[in-house]
């Protein structure tokens, strides 16, 4: 037998996140988080953010796919794919409804640790997320979300909380998911999502992020010191959203874009990684006189909290066409141009899985941790045909992903801990809050007005995952 290219330990399974799935938005006393305040938007037509929970709005989030019901079920499908691992978040409302209490609340800890014992049960290792586009609503209305220095403590409490309770059943953690969507603080959604802001008029949308991103940034640091303190055997990881922006052409100034646009997504990394600011963002705050609070005490936090590993997305990669933009700015918003090289999804996400390789590259040149794909996916619409779905599509993307992500292993020596695709049970898009763009190995009957049984359905790729699980990625 030929040597396998993952280590023996490999941690394959899937990924989710509490509000695209758990539903029971208000059981066991949970709290309304930004995420039960959006609702279904599609590919062109954003989701609407509404000024609280509105009686005549219909809100996906609210019954997801009922997960919270449904956990021992999906778990039991998830085994028998052979999954070593489940990456999902814990509903920061679960455990502090509102954000802002000093005792936790004891029916949303018991939730995961039932949840969690179900994993372990088969050996699956749970991954965790601590705040994935799902922080308490009221932190918002009370406290302008994250552009409050107030809300790192109560991020911290939550987590200390969480660390000491789970500390003999999670070991693999991670602070913020995709921190760095909010690099494009133009459109609304990812300052909301990641960061609880809605901007007024007259706001500098820019200046706002980069305080708010600092506080998250210190807020991780402090989560880290003190979960290795709890727990030294803990592997803490940041979670960056991950598409390497090529340049359009080889021009110079094309190139030069890139660098600029590359600079402005994955700065957090750094500060995640190597606990500092770098050089160009230290001289561009200088060059648009930000005023920011960032304190010689931050830095020094910044310092004392450096992650173990880089958990990161991967989906789509992007390319920018220089146009006469000063300083070769970059506005996420406006600035991407369609690759002539690559395919693209039914909503617009280029399907490029070199890219995975190269950013692969990319991230062990800079950094040189251990990586954690700790999500990848093909969001496609699916025909349900027999009780089932010939997702031949989703079998070629990830197929096609899971061989650049074996090349970056075993030709380039990047260090891989494990991989988990997105939506491994479809749930709510994130992006839309849609039903239809359906990630899973497993089918849920349901739609995008909130009809079906919730029946859950085995699709081809269900099977198709299993033998690569089975196998260590050796048959694809
Ligand atoms: P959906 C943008 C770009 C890359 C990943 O996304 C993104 C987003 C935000 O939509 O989100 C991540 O559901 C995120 C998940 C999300 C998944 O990718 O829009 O971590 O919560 O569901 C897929 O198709």
């Amino acid at each position: 037998m030929t040597r396998e290219v993952f280590k023996h330990d490999f941690l394959w399974g899937g990924a989710v996140a509490a509000h695209q799935l758990e539903g029971a938005w208000q059981e066991g006393g949970k709290g309304v988080s930004v995420a039960d305040v959006m609702t279904v938007g599609a590919h062109g037509v954003p989701r609407r953010i509404t000024d609280g929970v509105l009686a005549d709005e219909y809100y996906p989030n609210h019954e997801g796919i009922d997960f919270y019901h449904h956990y021992k079920e999906d778990i039991k499908l998830f085994a028998e794919m052979g999954f070593k691992c489940f990456r999902t978040s814990i509903a920061w409302t679960r455990i502090f409804p509102k954000g802002d209490e000093c005792e936790p609340n004891e029916a949303g800890l018991k939730f995961y640790d039932e949840l969690f014992d179900e994993c372990l049960k088969y050996n699956i290792e749970p991954v965790v997320t601590l705040s994935h586009f799902e922080m308490p609503f009221h932190l918002v209305t009370e406290y302008g979300g994250w552009k409050n220095r107030k809300v790192i403590d109560f991020f911290v409490n939550f987590s200390e909380v969480c660390f000491k309770r789970y500390q003999t059943k999670v070991k693999y953690w991670m602070t913020f998911n995709e921190i760095n969507n909010q690099a494009n603080y133009v459109d609304d959604f990812a300052p909301f999502t990641n960061s609880g802001i809605v901007y007024k008029e007259g706001d500098n949308r820019e200046e706002i992020m980069y305080q708010a991103a600092h506080y998250e940034l210190v807020a991780a640091a402090k989560a880290v010191a003190i979960g290795r303190k709890i727990n030294p055997n803990f592997e803490i990881g940041c979670m960056i959203a991950m598409c390497p922006i090529y340049p359009a052409t080889c021009s110079p100034d094309d190139m030069l874009m890139s660098v600029s646009a590359m600079h402005t997504r994955y700065w957090f990394t750094d500060v995640h990684v190597k606990g500092s600011y770098p050089k160009h963002l230290k001289k561009y705050f200088e060059r648009n006189q930000f005023n920011l609070d960032i304190t010689l005490e931050d830095e020094e936090v910044l310092k004392g909290g450096c992650v173990d590993y880089i958990g990161f997305s991967y989906y789509m990669s992007f390319a920018v066409s220089y146009q006469n933009q000063a300083h070769y700015k970059y506005d996420e918003s406006k600035d991407l141009v369609a690759n002539p090289y690559v395919e693209a999804s039914d909503w617009g996400w280029q399907i490029d899985p070199k890219g995975l390789r190269y950013a692969m590259n990319w991230f062990t040149d800079r950094y040189d941790l251990p990586l954690f794909i700790v999500e990848n996916g093909f969001g496609a619409l699916d025909k349900l045909e027999n009780d089932t779905v010939q997702d031949d599509y989703r079998i070629a993307y990830l197929k096609a992903h899971i061989e650049q992500m074996k090349l970056a292993v075993s030709e380039d020596g990047v260090d891989l801990m494990g991989y988990t695709p997105w939506g491994c049970i479809d749930l709510i898009s994130a992006g839309t809050g849609e039903m239809k763009k359906r990630y899973g190995f497993i089918y849920v009957d349901r739609d995008n007005e909130g009809n079906g049984s919730l029946k859950r359905l085995p699709k081809k790729s269900f099977d198709w995952y299993r033998e690569v699980i089975k196998s260590n990625g050796e048959v694809l």
